[in-house]
Formats: C-alpha cells, sequence, structure tokens
C-alpha cells in the first residue's frame, strides 16, 4: 500500500490517495473521524484548530463500508479556505495587496524552499510545508489501522516530555507496558501521569506567555504483531529502517529511537539484550528492551518507537532573518501558529507506523483480498505454534 498527499493548507482541501489497498477490508469514516479530531487536539494548538473540524470524505474505492481493492481517494476540506480564496486563487491574477512572505522563518522551509523553486514568495513553499498536510496522512492512515485492527493489532501514543518537563519513567520499555489508552486520551497532553500532564501544560503557558514555541518527546506502541514481519536480508526489508524513514518524514521529527534506543549505547550486552523464554508454549521475552525488533523483524513483543519533535518555527518573539526583497535585516515573520503540537505529532507518527506495519503484513500473508490474508496469519500462527510444542 501507498499513499500520497496533496492540497495546500489554506487550499480547498487536502487529498490523500491510497493504492494497493487489498478487498474487503472494512472502513468507517467515523472511526477516520475520530483520529482526525485525535491530531486536531492538544494543549498548545493554535487559532486554525478551532476554525477547522476536521472530517473525511472517502470519494473512492469503498462500497457498503468495505474496500474493493482499488484506490482510495480521501479528502479533508479546508474551512479556512473561505478566508483565503482570493490569496490562494487557482487561476488569475494576485490582488493588488497581496501581502508577499518576505521574512523567511528560521527552522521552516521557507527560505530553502524559496531558493530552491525560485519563488519570491514564501507563501508559496510554507502552503505546502505546513504541518495542515499531516491531515491527509492521518485520512490515508484510516485504510492501514482498520486492516490491522482486523488481524488483532493495536496502537496507542503518549507524550513522553514537553520543553524540559518529562514523563517520570523509571523504566521507559516497562511504562510503554503500563500505559492505558484512557489515561492517555483523557490528558489535554496526551501524557498518561496527571501530574506530568499539568506541568507540561503550565510550561506551555509559560512559553506562550514568553512567545516562545516548545517541543518534546512522543512514544508509539504497537501490540499484537506476529514475529517475524520485516526482513533482515536488505537494507529495505527491516522494519526499523522503515519504520526510521516513515517517522522521519512528519514535520519538526528531529529524533527517532527504537526500545531503548540511545540509552542501549550507555549500557553492556546483557543489559540490553532481552532474555528468550518460553510461555504456554510460545516464545517470549523476560523484557523488551529491544522495543520489539530484532534483526529488522518483529519479535512479537510490543513494538515501542520514541520520537523528538523541535519546536515549531514559528515565534511570536521572532528572530533575526534577511528580507528576501530589501535583503535588510529584519524580524522573521509571525503567524497564526501553535505554541505546541507535540501531542498532535505523537497521533500521526501512530499512523505512519501503521501504515509500515500494513505492509509488512501484506508482504508476509498476501494482499488481494482480506480473507486471504487472514486465512495464511492463521495458518503461521499454527505453524509457529509448532515451532514451539
Ligand atoms: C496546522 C495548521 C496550520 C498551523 C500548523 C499546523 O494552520 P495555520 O497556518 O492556518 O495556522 O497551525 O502549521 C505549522 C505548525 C507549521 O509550521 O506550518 C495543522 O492543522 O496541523
Amino acid at each position: 500500500m501507498q499513499y500520497i498527499t496533496a492540497g495546500e493548507s489554506h487550499g480547498p482541501c487536502l487529498t490523500a490517495i491510497v493504492s494497493g489497498v487489498p478487498a474487503g477490508v472494512p472502513l468507517s469514516a467515523e472511526q477516520i473521524n475520530s483520529d482526525l479530531a485525535r491530531r486536531q487536539s492538544g494543549y498548545g494548538r493554535g487559532g486554525r484548530q478551532s476554525i477547522e473540524r476536521d472530517q473525511v470524505s472517502v470519494i473512492s474505492g469503498v462500497r457498503f463500508g468495505k474496500t474493493l481493492g482499488t484506490p482510495v481517494t480521501l479528502t479533508v476540506a479546508n474551512r479556512d479556505w473561505q478566508n483565503w480564496t482570493d490569496r490562494m486563487a487557482v487561476f488569475g491574477e494576485p490582488p493588488a495587496d497581496l501581502k508577499r512572505e518576505v521574512t523567511p522563518r528560521p527552522g521552516h522551509a521557507d527560505l530553502v524552499g524559496a531558493l530552491r523553486t525560485n519563488s519570491d514568495d514564501c507563501r508559496n513553499i510554507l502552503e505546502r510545508a505546513s504541518a495542515r498536510e499531516t491531515a491527509a496522512r492521518v485520512a490515508a492512515a484510516g485504510v492501514a489501522r482498520e486492516l490491522l485492527a482486523e488481524l488483532g493489532v493495536e496502537l496507542f501514543s503518549y507524550v513522553t516530555s514537553i520543553g524540559d518537563v518529562h514523563l517520570p519513567e523509571a523504566d521507559p520499555m516497562a511504562s510503554a507496558a503500563a500505559c492505558t489508552p484512557l489515561d492517555i486520551e483523557t490528558s489535554e497532553v496526551r501524557c498518561p501521569s496527571p501530574a506530568a500532564s499539568k506541568a507540561m501544560m503550565a510550561a506551555i503557558d509559560k512559553a506562550k506567555k514568553a512567545g516562545e514555541s516548545l517541543g518534546g518527546t512522543f512514544r508509539v506502541v504497537a501490540t499484537g504483531l506476529v514475529p517475524g514481519l520485516g526482513g533482515y536480508g536488505s537494507a529495505g526489508d527491516r522494519l526499523s529502517s522503515r519504520l526510521g524513514a516513515a517517522v522521519l518524514s512528519i514535520p519538526a521529527i528531529k529524533g527517532f529511537e527504537l526500545g531503548l534506543g540511545f540509552e542501549a549505547a550507555r549500557r553492556p550486552g546483557s543489559q540490553v539484550h532481552d532474555p528468550i523464554a518460553l510461555e504456554d508454549g510460545e516464545f517470549t521475552r523476560r523484557s523488551n528492551n529491544a522495543g520489539g525488533l530484532e534483526g529488522g523483524m518483529t519479535n512479537g513483543m510490543p513494538l515501542v518507537v520514541t520520537a523528538a519533535m523541535k519546536p515549531i518555527p514559528t515565534l511570536m518573539q521572532p528572530l533575526d532573518t534577511v528580507n528576501l526583497d530589501t535583503l535588510a535585516p529584519e524580524q522573521a515573520s509571525r503567524e497564526r501558529s501553535d505554541v505546541c503540537a507535540v501531542p498532535a505529532a505523537a497521533v500521526v507518527a501512530e499512523c505512519e507506523v501503521a501504515f509500515v506495519l500494513a505492509n509488512a503484513y501484506l508482504e508476509a500473508f498476501g494482499c488481494t483480498c482480506l480473507a486471504d490474508i487472514k486465512a495464511n496469519l492463521r495458518q503461521y500462527r499454527q505453524r509457529l505454534k509448532g515451532f514451539s510444542r
């Protein structure tokens, strides 16, 4: 399965086309809309989210609630478009009073994008470089998520730090196993600890007052995976490389860890690798420092991915830049933005991880229809049981 998205942040809508979809996967607009709402939420989001009510329209590839095995097209309308029809007109001349964006924000795609595309208006770049594009990714990943749910795989995400406020975790891998989706979804910052959530929200308030923005870290966990997904034969087979590419494709993501991640580099081997045991006739691991991956393949333990997001580049106390018209020093442009979007990025990362995992299932168990995929998976599970009895 592959997805492509299109659409500007203040254009009429965002579109995603998902190809390579197997037939017979149930799809519900409600499920996708609930993920779109999760992406929109989070303490520290800006004014745009009070304008938008992201809702998916599925316009191809689905009949009576099930995929047809043909490309699925999904759109999410931009309500804000009606305020931008002149400035974002597809045809015609720019309005006489058009304010071009000529003071690029450090940290955003503004300047490098303008250089690359020979543009005298950074809006030509930022309209697409905006993280609003991730709404289309969430819609596209609905297909992957529903396929995974049919195969017994669940995903969730939670925030582990915002700025310098951390979720206290003696053992991050054990905390990943103990988290409940209820604790996460009821926190305004997607953090399972009420005390840490409060401190994170206070940090966001403080940053807002100071004209600052804040980044942070979050974790994505997937449970119910069979061992052996991915591969060790070639670089591109490894699920580790595919997960890294997918998560790092999300705007503002600067760091990526699998399992213990950087901490594994500090420990001796005996305190990193997870002892193998047999439980009820099935192989298991006594710990999960590997975060569910060994040799580029799932090992049957929960997949645990952690990522770091930089602070959003739009600052109400802007940094120095250079005006592209006058070439004089100036302050970077200020525009409506988020103080912190780490909780939203966590939801987008769930979706990216879901896409990678769904593809790994399709590779291993067939890709034409859900019935065949389920039958092949059942047979695989049977074979694994025989191996360890
Ligand atoms: C976003 C919508 C955008 C920004 C934000 C993410 O809307 P607007 O530009 O109209 O305020 O709030 O974009 C960025 C953080 C960015 O750097 O571009 C969204 O829907 O996620």
